[in-house]
């Protein structure tokens, strides 16, 4: 009895101090803190088209599909896309249109360094970029710029793309130029968008490019290369740049929440598992100690060992490198659409990633689905996941770099009014009742666009495109004034917290 009554006391006290926490931030629940970032992404290979216009190289994805047209649904491909090349204050009335206060685009690192390298910088591609981020600031949207959202240049590619550890200094260099010419207006950066997806570009032949089939090898080599990159970029800002320019470089790190199947120990270490292999293998070197996870560690080398390998398939970091790569984030980035469900076992072959982890994943079908089979719409997932790494990684605050649904493109698109509803809902009460410190929410994605393999036909847009129109013009859904209406008010509405 006593216990019980010290435990409903206990509840109370949490309870008042949540209430206190919200009333101080913005006095609701339901309610965006002061300042927040409320805008839309998108990503070059996905919008621009003009691939090979006014002197840009061509890069990965380019080659690939072009190589490849089977690898791509319908044989579609990013060579026209929406136009954004062109129609780049069509995106930024779009923007408008939501009352974003940010945008999340990237640079093509082959439109403004052709061979990838400084022998050659593409003035036309630098302004471009220039005319992009000074049309979003005399429209008050603040640019946050990827450095690196997958298109690799070819011609770096053909020398081994991210495995080869040369690729840390092809990666300075651009950085290098880019805070150089645009650090001036830009002051949110991310390095690289999720990691873990580049590196299955070098795990898998098909969706992914390179499409390099070196399971188990080529997506450690890869990811090694990423996070060295990645922290020498973080240094270089710190070092030359961040006195004068005074912005913030982060990463956009993509995860899933991991429901475990079960809640036994053997499963919630599976849980534990995939979230250090997922999230962890990038995220605890350069949040955390400068190394990876001791799991993931210790399964690389055990499972190496065994397949008679004289070392691990996952390189070592150096004591200097260590150094370098620990804590060098201004704020993490998380890309996240939903829920999968985890349970300990075998998946995947020899050597293989998926072997590695020890954990099959799968997609619990009763859940609310949508156009996508792997994105199920679980609200509470997404609230789950920010609380996760806000105890893994405190400190470091978090900005939702994309988060969206996709279908075939409706205009009366109630499914993906109903998931940003209900998202939202989650996201306000981690930062309001749970006390998780969040700065940003960006929508994948501002308009529909080349979704990769998946081709134009599953669409995330908040704003329509009809690619076979001529005038390939932005159209407005129904979500567009949802999303306007929540964005200019910072709140969402009641219904969504039921
Ligand atoms: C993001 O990745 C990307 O950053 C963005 O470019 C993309 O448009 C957006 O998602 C929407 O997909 O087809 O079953 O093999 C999110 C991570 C990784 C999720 C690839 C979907 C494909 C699974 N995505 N995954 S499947």
């Amino acid at each position: 009895m006593v216990r019980y009554a010290a435990a409903v006391l206990w509840a109370l006290a949490a309870a008042a101090a949540a209430t206190a926490a919200a009333v101080a931030n913005s006095g609701a629940v339901n309610k965006f803190p002061d300042g927040f970032l409320l805008g839309a992404a998108s990503a070059a290979y996905q919008i621009e088209g003009a691939w090979n216009e006014d002197g840009k190289g061509e890069n990965i994805w380019d080659h690939m599909f072009h190589e490849h047209p089977e690898y791509a649904h319908n044989g579609e491909n990013g060579d026209v896309a929406c136009d954004s090349y062109h129609k780049y204050a069509e995106d930024v009335e779009a923007l408008k249109g939501i009352g974003a206060t940010a945008y999340r685009f990237s640079i093509s690192w082959s439109r403004v360094l052709p061979t990838g390298d400084l022998d050659v910088i593409n003035q036309a591609g630098i302004d471009y970029y220039n005319n992009i981020i000074n049309l979003l600031l005399e429209n008050g949207i603040e640019p946050m710029v990827t450095m690196y959202h997958w298109d690799l240049p070819q011609a770096l590619q053909y020398i081994g793309g991210w495995p080869n550890p040369l690729m840390v200094d092809y990666f300075v260099e651009y950085a290098r130029l880019l805070f150089d010419t645009f650090g001036d207006r830009v002051k949110w950066w991310t390095t690289i968008n999720e990691p873990y997806i580049v590196a299955c570009g070098y795990s898998s032949s098909g969706w992914q490019a390179p499409s390099q089939n070196a399971p188990g090898i080529g997506n450690y080599l890869a990811a090694h290369t990423m996070i060295r990159a990645h922290a020498r970029v973080y240094r270089l800002y710190e070092q030359e740049y961040r006195a004068t320019q005074n912005g913030k470089v982060g990463i956009a790190l993509n995860s899933d929440w991991y429901e475990p199947a079960e809640d036994t120990d053997s499963y919630l270490e599976a849980q534990e598992r995939m979230f250090q292999f997922q999230l962890g293998l990038y995220a605890h070197p350069i949040l955390l100690d400068g190394d990876y996870p001791a799991v993931v560690r210790q399964r690389v080398d055990n499972n190496s060992a065994a397949e008679g390998r004289p070392r691990s398939r996952l390189p070592s970091f150096t004591e200097e490198e260590k150094q370098y790569i620990k804590g060098s984030a201004d704020f993490i980035g998380i890309n996240t659409y939903t829920t999968t469900i985890v349970e300990p076992g075998d998946s995947g072959g020899v050597p293989s990633f998926e072997l590695d982890t020890g954990v099959i994943r799968y997609q619990n079908e009763s859940w609310p689905g949508s156009s996508a089979s792997w994105l199920k719409v679980v609200p509470w997932g997404f609230r789950k996941l920010l609380n996760w790494m806000s105890n893994e990684y405190p400190g470091y605050p978090i900005v939702v770099t994309e988060n969206g649904y996709g279908d075939w493109g409706e205009l009366d698109d109630q499914r993906r009014i109903d998931y940003y509803g209900s998202y939202l809902a989650e996201l306000l009460k981690a930062i309001n009742e749970d006390g998780v410190n969040i700065l940003g929410y960006m929508a994948w994605s501002i308009m529909d666009n080349l979704e990769w393999a998946s081709g134009y036909e599953l669409r995330f847009g908040i704003y329509r495109v009809d690619f076979n129109s001529t005038d390939l013009a932005r159209i407005p859904k129904a979500s567009a004034s949802f999303m306007g209406d929540i964005f200019r008010n910072k709140t969402v509405p009641d219904e969504y917290f039921q």
